[in-house]
């Protein structure tokens, strides 16, 4: 095993091969601009990872502009969701953007496959397996990037700017020093099972919350479901099995013939968010995960990373082509300004939502009342308070 270093050049590192940092490589490239990705896990193993499913309007326009639409595939979103409760059902969305999708249905790992796909194709310098991903000065103008191959060569890259896309827990933001970051953080005490089955979805996209407590149902495909139930804090998959699951679904929703299939996959999900402040550090960008995780409430995570992408390469491009920094000192403050606009969506959708659910209600009848109230008033038909919504769910506010 040899450990001598080799010495390279780029513009752009990005450290991360998820949403966020393909998605910068491949705008990148789209611009002429070097850059090299450095990806800690297999090309398999992030191919196959699932999670977010809905790519908002604001993405899908993004992905078009650039001439990239057809990375997404052509299932569209429904722009209304039923929310069931107590088995009472109601509708969000009709009528309200009638003038838009609220997006496309993409699973996550079909968008990944497909970034990587393209930029491979396209040439792209993309590094899998890339482990010990250091980062030096952050302060020099030209930072290295250190990592180790799979047959342990050592690489140094020299570059311009790093982006950090390596999600929530990568490397990237523990190399700014102490002190520079603020953490806001929310827990909302609510865990999830997290559950994808090989079964059409629900006709809309699905809430069901009420007494019997919190469920919801996503399409991801024609063939296949994102189910989420809340379950006690501690339980583990190994206390939901398939039929457990459905039972619970089907009493959640109201729904005795809810469609069943084989569960692929669970994992539990803990409802939390955190942002950090600023956004950026010398020559180091932080995007998506890696500078804000969002309750999944809202299915913004995935968006957010997309608006920080290309928020980055724009103001990368201009600095690279012209020396104009204008837009990397504005980087941090314009992504905030958008992560947090969600957060507030992501955080009043949660509140509206528990308060309705299970022993909450119970212990809490005015919160249940005023939810009551807030659900009714954006539930009717092209008024003021559903368009708000819309705006928020196509990611156009
Ligand atoms: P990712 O996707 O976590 O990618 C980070 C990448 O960095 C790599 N990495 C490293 N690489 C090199 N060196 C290191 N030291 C590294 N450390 C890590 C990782 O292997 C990985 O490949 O972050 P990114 O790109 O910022 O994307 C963020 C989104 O993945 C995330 O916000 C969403 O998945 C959140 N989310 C949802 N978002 C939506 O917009 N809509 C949804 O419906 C939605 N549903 C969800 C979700 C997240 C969930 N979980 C699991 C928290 C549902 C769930 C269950």
């Amino acid at each position: 095993m040899t450990t001598q270093a080799t010495r390279e050049e780029t513009t752009v590192v990005i450290v991360g091969g998820g949403v966020a940092g393909l998605t910068v490589a491949m705008l990148l490239r789209r611009s002429g601009v070097p850059c090299v990705v450095l990806e800690r896990q297999s090309r398999a193993y992030v191919e196959q990872r699932q999670r977010a499913g809905l790519v908002e309007y604001r993405g899908v326009r993004m992905f078009t502009e650039w001439g990239l639409g057809d990375l997404l595939g052509t299932f569209p979103a429904d722009n209304s969701m039923e929310v069931r409760v107590d088995g009472e059902s109601l509708f969000i969305g009709r009528d309200a953007h009638a003038k838009e999708n609220v997006g496309v249905l993409a699973p996550q790992q079909a968008l990944v496959r497909a970034l990587v796909a393209a930029f491979l194709g396209d040439g792209g310098d993309l590094r899998f397996e890339a482990a010990g991903v250091a980062l030096g000065d952050l302060e020099s103008p030209r930072p290295v990037v250190s990592y180790t191959d799979g047959s342990g060569v050592v690489h140094e890259i020299a570059c311009d700017l790093i982006a950090g896309c390596d999600g929530d827990h990568g490397v990237c933001r523990g190399a700014i020093p102490a002190g520079v970051l603020t953490a806001y953080t929310r827990d909302y005490g609510v865990t999830w099972l997290a559950i994808l089955a090989d079964t059409p979805a629900p006709r809309y996209p699905s809430f069901g919350i009420g007494h019997r407590g919190y469920a919801a149902g996503f399409a991801r495909g024609p063939k296949m479901a994102r189910f989420y139930l809340e379950i006690p804090a501690g339980d583990t998959p190994a206390d939901w099995p398939a039929e457990r699951i459905w039972s619970q679904l089907r009493e959640r929703f109201w729904w005795p013939d809810l469609a069943t299939g084989p569960v692929a996959e669970t994992e539990i999900v803990r409802l939390r968010s955190q942002v950090f402040e600023p956004m950026s550090y010398g020559r180091l960008y932080l995007l998506g995960d890696a500078a804000h995780v969002i309750s999944p409430m809202g299915a913004k995570g995935m968006n957010l990373a997309l608006f920080d992408a290309e928020t980055f390469v724009k103001a990368a491009c201009d600095y690279v082509s012209a020396g104009d920094d204008s837009g990397l000192r504005a980087y941090s403050d314009a992504c905030l300004e958008r992560t947090w606009r969600y957060q507030e969506y992501a955080d009043w959708f949660s509140q509206l939502f528990f308060s309705r659910c299970g022993d909450r209600a119970a212990a809490d009848p005015y919160a249940a009342r005023v939810a009551r109230a807030r659900l009714a008033r954006f539930t009717e038909p092209s008024s003021s308070a559903a368009l708000a919504w819309g705006e928020l769910m196509t990611g156009l506010a």
